[in-house]
C-alpha cells in the first residue's frame, strides 16, 4: 500500500513488491537469485549505514561502480534513506571525476576497489568525508560495514519536490551540468509508463542489459520492473548471444539501437527464441529505420520506439497497444500522458502541424533545475515554463513525434552522449593543433561516432594518432574519435562559421561496411 503522505519514490516501488518477498526479484545471468526479501534487507541495511555516518538530508552519494544487483540495491538504499544519487560512468577517467565530485560536493562516494588508489585521494581533497568500495563479486567494503547494520529500516520522509538523483550531462558550452531529479520526476514518469507499457504485475520478466548510470537502465528499466512488482533477469554487461539465449524466459526488453543491431547478427536470433516476449523497446538514439524492419521481419514483433533524455526521463513513447495506433519506425510516437510537448520557430512562434522547428516540453517529469547553476537553468527554460530540449522535430497531423536533428552539437554514440565541444577543448590544447572540429558520422555499429578534424599551426606537424592517443589517456572511451585527420584548414562560412555539415557530407561514407 503505497504511504500518501510519503512522496519517497522508494515507498512507491517497495509497495509494489509482491506480497510473497521469498519470491524471485532478480535472477543473474551468472545464476544467482536474489529475492524481494533480499532487495529490502540490503537496502535497509545501507541506508542505515548511511544514516549511522549522520548524513543531512540532501546529501549527496556518488557513485561509479561495475553494474551489479548490488549496485543497485545500493541505488535503492540511497532513495530509501533520503539522499540524492549521484551514478557516474565506470568509463570516466580522472579529470571528469574530478570535476564531477568537485562540483557536486558528495558526502560519500563509492568506487570500485581497483580504481579506490586514484578516487579516494580525489575525493578527500574535495572534502568528501566518506569513501567505499563496492565491486562486482559481491566484494567491498560497502557491504562489509552495511552486513554490521539493522536490516530493518523505516523509509525517510520526503516531499515530492525532493532531490532524488543527480544525473550529469555535458553542455555545447561550459562543464557538464548536474540535471536534479526529484522523486516527482521520477516517480511520475515511472507510474505512467506502467501503464502505457502495460506492464503485468507479477508477470512480466525483465532483460536487463543496460549500463545503471543514466536514464534507460537506471530509471527506465529498474523502475519499470520493480514499481509493477516484475522480474529481472540481469546481465552485468550487454552480450548479445546471452540476451538471444535468454530471451525465451522474458517478456520485456529495453535497449539502445545498437544492442539490436547487434543482436540482430546473432543466427540464434529466430521467431522462436521470442515468442514469449511481450515487448521490446528502443530509446537513447534513433533507431535506424533499417533496424526497426529488420527486426519486425526476423522476430515478427514491431520494436516500441521512445524518447527521453536526463532532465526530463521519458517523453514520447510509441502505442503499445494497437487501439492508440500503430508503431511507426522513425518516429518517437505520443506525449507520454501528462506530458506537454510542442515545437517552435526559432522565434519560439508556434510551428504548425509537420513544420519543423525546436521542441520544448513540460510536465511533472521535468528537472527541477541544473546543480547549483541557477543560470544556465533559467537559460534552458521559456518564460512560460518549457524546457528546451535542444531537439529538432515535427509533430504530424495524427500527433506522432519525429525528431529530426539537434540544435545542440552532440553525437550520440551507441547510445551515450558526446559533446564536441569538450574534446575539441582537449584537442585544442594540444601542441601544434591550431583548431579542431569534432563531427559525428554514420557508423554501422554504434549509429554514429566521433571523427575528429584537426589543423596545425603554422610550421607544426600534428600526428592524428598522437591526437588519439593522448586523449585515451584523459577521457572515458566512448568520448575518444574513432578517426584523426590532420587537414590545412577547416572549411567556413561567411560568418567565419566552421562548417560541420560539409564535413559531415565529406566523411559520411567512412565506415560504410566496417566495423571499428
Ligand atoms: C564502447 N565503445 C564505444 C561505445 N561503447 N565507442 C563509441 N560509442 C560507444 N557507445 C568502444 C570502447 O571505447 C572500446 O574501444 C570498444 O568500443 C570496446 O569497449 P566495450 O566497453 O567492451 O564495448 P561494449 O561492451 O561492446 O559496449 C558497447 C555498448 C555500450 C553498446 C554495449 O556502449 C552500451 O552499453 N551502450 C548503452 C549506453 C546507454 O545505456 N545509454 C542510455 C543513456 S540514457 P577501444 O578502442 O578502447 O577498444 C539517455 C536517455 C534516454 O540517453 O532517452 O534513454
Ligand atoms: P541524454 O542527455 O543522455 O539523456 O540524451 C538525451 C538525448 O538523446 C535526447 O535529447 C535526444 O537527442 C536523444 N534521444 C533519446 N531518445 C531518442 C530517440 N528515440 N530518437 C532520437 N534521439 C533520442
Amino acid at each position: 500500500m503505497i504511504d500518501p503522505t510519503n512522496a519517497n519514490l522508494f515507498a512507491a516501488l517497495r509497495a509494489a513488491f509482491p506480497t510473497d518477498l521469498d519470491a524471485i526479484a532478480v535472477e543473474t545471468d551468472d545464476g544467482l537469485y536474489y529475492s524481494w526479501r533480499d532487495l529490502d534487507r540490503a537496502s535497509a541495511m545501507i541506508a542505515n549505514l548511511f544514516e549511522a555516518l549522520g548524513l543531512k538530508a540532501g546529501d549527496r552519494i556518488a557513485v561509479q561502480v561495475e553494474k551489479s544487483v548490488e549496485a543497485m540495491m545500493l541505488y535503492l538504499a540511497t532513495l530509501r534513506a533520503g539522499y540524492v544519487f549521484l551514478p557516474l560512468n565506470t568509463a570516466y577517467r580522472e579529470a571528469e571525476i574530478e570535476y564531477f565530485i568537485g562540483n557536486a560536493g558528495p558526502a560519500v562516494v563509492v568506487c570500485s576497489s581497483a580504481n579506490a588508489g586514484w578516487v579516494a585521494p580525489l575525493a578527500t581533497a574535495a572534502g568528501t568525508r566518506h569513501v567505499f568500495t563496492l565491486d562486482d563479486d559481491r566484494k567491498g567494503t560497502l557491504l562489509e560495514v552495511a552486513a554490521q547494520c539493522s536490516d530493518q529500516h523505516k523509509v525517510a520522509q520526503k516531499k515530492p519536490d525532493d532531490l532524488a538523483a543527480i544525473l550529469y550531462t555535458s553542455g555545447t558550452t561550459g562543464r557538464s551540468k548536474g540535471a536534479m531529479l526529484t522523486h516527482r520526476n521520477l516517480q511520475s514518469n515511472a507510474e505512467v509508463l506502467k501503464d502505457y507499457w502495460g506492464w503485468r504485475p507479477r508477470a512480466d520478466v525483465l532483460i536487463h542489459a543496460l549500463p545503471i548510470f543514466h536514464v534507460h537502465g537506471l530509471f527506465v528499466a529498474i523502475h519499470g520492473a520493480l514499481i509493477s512488482g516484475s522480474q529481472m533477469i540481469w546481465l552485468n554487461r550487454f552480450d548479445s548471444k546471452r540476451v538471444v539465449a535468454r530471451l525465451p524466459d522474458a517478456t520485456v526488453f529495453m535497449g539502445v539501437p545498437t544492442l539490436y543491431v547487434r543482436m540482430l547478427a546473432e543466427p540464434t536470433l529466430t521467431r522462436e527464441a521470442c515468442n514469449g516476449m511481450r515487448l521490446f523497446i528502443s530509446g537513447s538514439a534513433p533507431l535506424l529505420l533499417e533496424t526497426f524492419e529488420a527486426w519486425r521481419e526476423r522476430t515478427g514483433h514491431t520494436i516500441l520506439e521512445r524518447y527521453g533524455m536526463s532532465e526530463t526521463a521519458m517523453l514520447t513513447s510509441n502505442p503499445y497497444s494497437a487501439v492508440q495506433g500503430e508503431r511507426r519506425g522513425g518516429t518517437v510516437g505520443f506525449p507520454l500522458p501528462g506530458v506537454q510537448l510542442r515545437v517552435r520557430d526559432d522565434a519560439g512562434e508556434p510551428c504548425l502541424n509537420g513544420e519543423i522547428g525546436h521542441i520544448q516540453v513540460a510536465g511533472p517529469n521535468v528537472f527541477a533545475g541544473y546543480w547549483r547553476m541557477p543560470e544556465k537553468t533559467k537559460e534552458e527554460f521559456t518564460p512560460d515554463g518549457y524546457f528546451k530540449t535542444g531537439d529538432v522535430g515535427k509533430v504530424d497531423g495524427r500527433g506522432y513525434v519525429t525528431i529530426v536533428g539537434r540544435s545542440k552539437d552532440l553525437i550520440i554514440s551507441g547510445g551515450y552522449n558526446v559533446y564536441p565541444a569538450e574534446i575539441e577543448g582537449y584537442i585544442n590544447e594540444m601542441a601544434g593543433v591550431a583548431e579542431s572540429a569534432l563531427i559525428g558520422v554514420p557508423h554501422p555499429d554504434f549509429g554514429e561516432v566521433g571523427v575528429a578534424i584537426v589543423t596545425p599551426k603554422p610550421g607544426a606537424a600534428v600526428d592524428g594518432d598522437a591526437v588519439i592517443a593522448e586523449l585515451k589517456a584523459r577521457l572515458a572511451n566512448f568520448k575518444i574519435p574513432k578517426r584523426c585527420f590532420v587537414v590545412p584548414e577547416l572549411p567556413r562560412n561567411t560568418m567565419g562559421k566552421v562548417q560541420k555539415a560539409l564535413l559531415r557530407e565529406q566523411h559520411k561514407g567512412l565506415f560504410k561496411s566496417a566495423k571499428a
